[in-house]
């Protein structure tokens, strides 16, 4: 596997399905290394510990911690196996965080607010680059402006993985609006 294979494999296994390869996770989502590595070959695939370090600690997103001991990694957020439930601590947001998204996605937003679909939460950025970089992912991106502050304010919790992404349950439609591009 080429690095980013290694990294992509790694992130569906870690988030959605650790039992694909007979993996088991903790609620924090900490698996064993040496657990991953031999699942992953049993199951055909050649991952290797160094291709496991390497994609721990490559890429700008930071999507992975590696433990104190090195033995073993977790993803940090983008969960949908119910074998996790990280405990996020619940912390006050900026007052607008930012969505990225496709335009195709819009008119179902709209009328139904920003839902989390498979993942255990709805995923928002700080800033509104990032949002257009996880827009682009799904086609052509298009950045919504959440009103946090507001929400925050009548009891939604947000949280913030160590990674700096955000998360909430997810945004009903009145505290969506347009980005003005100038934040
Ligand atoms: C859309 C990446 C229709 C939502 C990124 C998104 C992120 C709706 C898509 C992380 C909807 C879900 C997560 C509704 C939301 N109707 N579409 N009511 N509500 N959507 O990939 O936020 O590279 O599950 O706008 O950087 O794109 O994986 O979530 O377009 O942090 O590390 O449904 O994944 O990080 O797509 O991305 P996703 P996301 P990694």
């Amino acid at each position: 596997m080429t690095p980013e294979d290694a990294s992509k494999f790694i992130a569906y296994v870690l988030r959605h399905a650790p039992e694909s390869i007979g993996l088991r996770l903790d609620a924090e989502g900490w698996a064993d290394i040496d657990a991953l590595v031999a699942g992953a070959v049993a199951n055909g695939r050649g991952l290797t510990r160094p291709a496991v370090a390497l994609a721990a600690i490559s890429g700008a997103k930071k999507r992975y911690e590696l433990s104190a001991d090195g033995l073993r990694i977790r993803a940090l957020q983008g969960h949908s196996t119910p074998q996790v439930r990280r405990g996020f601590e619940s912390v006050a947001p900026p007052a607008w965080l930012f969505h990225g998204t496709a335009t195709r996605f819009l008119a179902s937003i709209r009328a139904h607010g920003l839902l989390p679909g498979t993942r255990q939460h709805v995923h928002l950025s700080a800033d509104e680059a990032t949002a257009v970089q996880v827009g682009q992912r799904h086609g052509k991106a298009h950045v919504l402006r959440v009103d946090a502050g507001r929400m925050h304010a009548l009891g939604h919790a947000f949280h913030c993985a160590e990674n700096g992404v955000w998360l909430t349950e997810s945004v009903p439609p009145g505290f969506l609006s347009e980005s003005d591009g100038t934040s």
